[in-house]
């Protein structure tokens, strides 16, 4: 039997929290840092190690069959998957701040700003179901840093403790989504089988820790 294909992340903020789960469903592998794939010894399965920008498109194309990824990512990459299953960790919203000092204080007041991100879709959607036109300025990271060099009037960031936000001399006046890290697969997998028999594992893990 083809073994299925699960990806995670391969280093990063769910790295950890995903390994733990998939030992945690009786998953024997080995996590070296330096492979990017791990067969499973005691189920037909194989763990494919990948940033976790790539994991939504693996899924949608059929290069893995399952996927853990942040909401995120999925809603960014507009790709076509199955949500399977919420996991719980990796909680985080995507945000709106401005500089503490700044007279914007309320959505409408966007209109016409410059917007400092890395989630470009998924806040151009944002802005349009709210009728604001604002020049989205994409950005490949320390979106924090933005306002404070003159680069744009506000930010759309992921935002856990506040923490970073606050050192930078940041406020967060918006949400524009929340997120965390889920199972997700694709329709019409070759191995259905397989497929639930691992969700239902993942299930009773998520069970025994409520
Ligand atoms: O290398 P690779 O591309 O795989 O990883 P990455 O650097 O793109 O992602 P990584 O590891 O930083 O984050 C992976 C996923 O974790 C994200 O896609 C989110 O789903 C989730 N997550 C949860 C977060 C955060 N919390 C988070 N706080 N991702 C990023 N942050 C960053 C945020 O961008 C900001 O810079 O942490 C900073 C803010 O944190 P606080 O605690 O100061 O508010
Ligand atoms: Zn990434």
């Amino acid at each position: 039997m083809k073994p299925l294909k699960i990806a995670i992340q391969k280093s990063g903020r769910l790295n950890e929290k995903s390994v733990e789960l998939l030992k945690n469903c009786g998953l024997n592998f080995e996590n070296y840092k330096s492979s990017l794939i791990s067969p499973v010894s005691n189920f037909p399965l194989e763990i494919l190690f990948l940033r976790d920008d790539d994991i939504p498109e693996y899924v949608q194309d059929g290069i893995a069959d399952l996927g853990i990824v942040g909401e995120n990512v999925i809603q960014e990459t507009e790709v076509e998957v199955t949500y399977l299953q919420k996991l719980g960790f990796g909680k985080c919203s995507l945000k709106i701040a401005v500089q503490n000092n700044s007279s914007i204080e309320s959505l409408a007041e966007l209109d016409g700003k410059s917007i400092a991100t890395t989630y470009p879709v998924i806040l151009d959607k944002f802005l349009k179901s709210n009728n604001i036109q604002a020049d989205i300025r994409t950005i490949s990271g320390s979106v924090e840093i933005s306002p404070g060099l003159g680069l744009s009037d506000a930010i759309c960031d992921l935002v856990s403790t506040g923490g970073t936000l606050k050192s930078n001399g940041l406020k967060p006046f918006a949400d524009v989504m929340s997120s965390e890290a889920v199972l997700i697969g694709r329709k019409g997998s070759e191995n259905e089988d397989l497929v639930q028999e691992l969700i239902q594992r993942v299930q009773s893990v998520l069970r025994a820790k409520e």
